[in-house]
């Protein structure tokens, strides 16, 4: 019997980002598949079948591969300087409730699957949930071979380098067909639990939201030689757009607008930049609210842009609209479980994409500092371990006929 707090000790060292803070892990690099390699040894060494589908996700098999099977996991990766937990806290714990149901002799009546899901950050391509939107085909295979991370590699290349056939990515209808339901754990990334005082609760719902990227094009030009009067400079609209994205979100109930990433061309400090790629990532409690938001925060920088006689290009990454998880399996989980809080989140999830095609439910563990996507993001030994307890009586209650 391993604990999940044990397992999370014994990945400690990979993936460290000195210059960052936290981890850098990202799809199918170095540290990632050395986490990938170590998952498959631990599922291996509990007799569990590993296997990779054409996607690259990975799924450990407790008895006989699908229909109707119970699968439980989460993702490796993490953002650029990410936390230690929002990913591998729900894989850890999928092994550590393996071995607390193994201990009690106890063999699932369907079959069991553990899965990793690649690339759920987009840290790496851009693309949050890669694995679970191409197994579901909410990405097409030429949108994902073509996506490039920053030193110009393609995803294409990412996948051939990770053993895997680019010519085989794609909507994976016979592996979707394996799952007949989906839980997954996951740290909170807020502090809901915090002020429930609970350490356990499960999720009711995902806000809707998307990604784009603004491309404000000007004139390259010296930083020094060139009169004030003269300029295009992209970085003025784009920096109205961040502007505008605290005050577009500040005025529609419920949404979130973040600008975390921008990179101008060339990036000199004596250069005034030709263009400028600003991302936005945008959410809402629903899709018209979130659109409401990504359209003012759009005219304010397409006005922006053409005070300064730039370019805009504006280009939706990727979108998704707000998941409601099945109320049924909820009731299921929350049966097993006892009184446990029922909570919604901010942050997309792999499970939010299988949502449409599979009854799917969460389960969420307390983050004492409301932080994610960051390293002081944390979860205390005692709250993973009644995470771990949680999953596993969730899952000898739905894998029991
Ligand atoms: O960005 C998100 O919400 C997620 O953690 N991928
Ligand atoms: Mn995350
Ligand atoms: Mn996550
Ligand atoms: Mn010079």
């Amino acid at each position: 019997m391993t604990t999940a707090t044990e397992l999370l000790t014994a990945i400690k060292d990979v993936g460290t980002d000195p210059s960052r803070g936290g981890y850098s892990r990202h799809g199918f690099d170095a540290p990632e598949l050395e986490l990938r390699e170590w998952f498959t040894a631990e599922a291996g060494s509990r007799g569990l079948d590993v296997e990779v589908d054409r996607n690259g996700n990975i799924w450990a098999w407790w008895g006989a591969p699908g229909p109707d099977a119970l699968v439980t996991g989460s993702h490796l990766d993490s953002v650029p300087g990410g936390g230690a937990f929002d990913g591998p806290l729900g894989v850890v714990s999928s092994l550590a409730a393996v071995d607390v149901l193994k201990a009690k002799g106890f063999k699932p009546d369907r079959p069991l699957a553990l899965m990793v899901f690649a690339e759920e950050e987009g840290g790496r391509f851009g693309l949050a949930c890669l694995g679970s939107r191409l197994l579901t085909g909410a990405t097409t295979a030429e949108t994902a071979l073509n996506l490039k991370d920053r030193e110009g590699d393609t995803f294409a290349d990412a996948v051939r380098a990770a053993g895997l056939d680019p010519a085989r990515v794609g909507k994976d209808d016979e592996a979707l067909a394996r799952i007949g339901q989906f839980v997954e754990l996951h740290v909170e990334q807020g502090r809901g639990l915090v002020d429930l005082n609970a350490p356990v609760g499960v999720a009711t719902s995902i806000l809707a939201h998307g990604r784009w990227r603004f491309r404000f094009t000007g004139e390259g030009n010296h930083a020094g030689a060139t009169p004030m009067g003269s300029r295009r400079d992209p970085m003025l609209p784009a920096s109205q757009l961040i502007l505008s994205a605290r005050w577009a979100a500040s005025s529609v109930d419920g949404s979130r607008a973040t600008v975390g990433r921008i990179e101008p061309i060339p990036g000199g400090t004596n250069v005034i930049a030709s263009s400028v790629d600003v991302w936005l990532d945008a959410r809402a409690p629903n899709d018209g609210r979130t659109r409401a938001v990504v359209e003012r925060i759009t005219a304010a920088a397409k006005q922006a842009a053409r005070d300064e006689g730039c370019g805009l290009v504006v280009t939706e990454e990727s979108y998704g609209d707000a998941v409601h998880f099945d109320s049924s399996l909820r009731d299921d989980l929350v049966a097993a479980l006892g009184n446990v809080p029922a909570l919604p989140t901010g942050a997309g999830h792999d499970a939010g994409i299988l949502a449409e095609h599979v009854p799917t439910a969460m389960l969420f563990v307390r983050n004492p500092t409301g932080v994610s996507h960051a390293p002081a993001e944390h979860a205390e030994a005692a709250d993973c371990e009644a995470g771990v307890e949680a999953l596993a009586k969730v899952l000898a209650k739905l894998a029991t006929k």
